[in-house]
């Protein structure tokens, strides 16, 4: 692939505009990772690019990109992590739509995977994409001094998406609460795991991929800790408003829009504290963190 220069917010780029360049060129990686469409078995190629493209806002492959802007980091490799991030986000969609989660006929302004294709190439496009998705990883620069990063990258991933502190351990514990009572430490264990994983990941993924100093990882995990979560209350403020089927255990259930609108707010803020040392190299980071407390889709 082309070596490819990142674009820096300055006063001559937007943050909507370095938005729109990070998702072409995520976009284009993606395009360029993923089986062509008439790929045999057709089928679940079509339905895995149907699924991705054109996809939602990107905000996990961008956050890779954007931290690993800020310490320094390798194009090739930032790339190669945000397309996979962006396919194992696609495959937990696809799975949580089906008939026996959440049941959406809709996702991301088009009928959802099993709506269009049926629920069993639903079930295994989703699989395709985790699967496509390590395959990525897994062929990620292997020179000797950078193994350890590497392995450093699959280890928080599937702790990521994992039973015990992840994406699953979340989603369990939402279907589980569904209809029942939940204290405060439930609530914030259940968000932190089904969504907030996975950004703390983007984040601290690409400060390993890009040789940060442990400390440095250490101040971006929390910082991406923070934001993780800011983003999930703001999901359930935005879904609640827009009167979607949504479990009960949601931020505003418990707290109400406005304290749950400013818990998301002081979030961020606490977030960008622990990410003042990257001094003015973490400007775009800090307008993407703002963003993630402020945004309406
Ligand atoms: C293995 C059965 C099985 C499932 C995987 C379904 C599942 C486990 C996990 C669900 C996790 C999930 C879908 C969490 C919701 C996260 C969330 C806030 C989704 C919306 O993310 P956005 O706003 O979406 O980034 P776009 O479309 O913009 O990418």
């Amino acid at each position: 692939m082309k070596r490819e220069t990142t674009p820096v917010l300055t006063n001559d780029l937007t943050f909507q505009e370095y938005m729109d360049q990070r998702k072409l060129t995520i976009d284009k990686h993606l395009d360029h990772c993923l089986p062509p469409l008439h790929t045999p078995p057709e089928i679940i190629h079509q339905a895995m690019r149907y699924s991705v493209f054109p996809g939602g806002k990107r905000i996990r492959p961008i956050l890779a990109l954007t931290t690993g802007e800020a310490v320094g980091g390798d194009f090739q490799k930032l790339i190669s992590l945000a397309a996979a991030l962006e396919m194992i986000h696609t495959y937990s969609l696809i799975h949580d739509d089906l008939p026996a989660m959440d049941d959406d006929d809709y996702r991301r302004g088009q009928p959802s995977t099993h709506k269009k294709f049926g629920e069993a190439i639903a079930l295994l496009a989703g699989n395709g994409l985790l699967i496509r998705a390590f395959q990525l990883l897994a062929e990620l620069p292997a020179q000797a001094a950078e193994k350890e990063s590497k392995v450093a990258v699959l280890d928080q991933i599937c702790r990521a998406i994992g039973t015990t502190q992840g994406m699953l351990a979340g989603q369990v514990m939402d279907l589980v609460k569904k209809g029942k009572p939940f204290s405060a430490q439930q609530l914030e264990q259940i968000h932190s795991a089904k969504t907030g994983a996975l950004i703390e990941a983007s984040v601290c993924c690409a400060a390993f991929l890009s040789g940060a100093s442990e400390e440095a990882c250490k101040k971006l995990g929390t910082f991406g800790r923070r934001i993780g979560l800011a983003f999930q209350i703001v999901d359930d403020i935005l879904d609640s408003s827009q009167a979607s089927s949504k479990p009960p255990a949601t931020y505003p259930a418990m707290y109400g829009f406005e304290a749950s609108r400013k818990m998301a707010i002081e979030l961020v803020e606490k977030a960008l504290q622990d990410i003042e040392f990257l001094g003015s190299r973490g400007e775009t980071l800090t307008e993407l963190a703002r963003y993630i407390s402020v945004r309406r889709i």
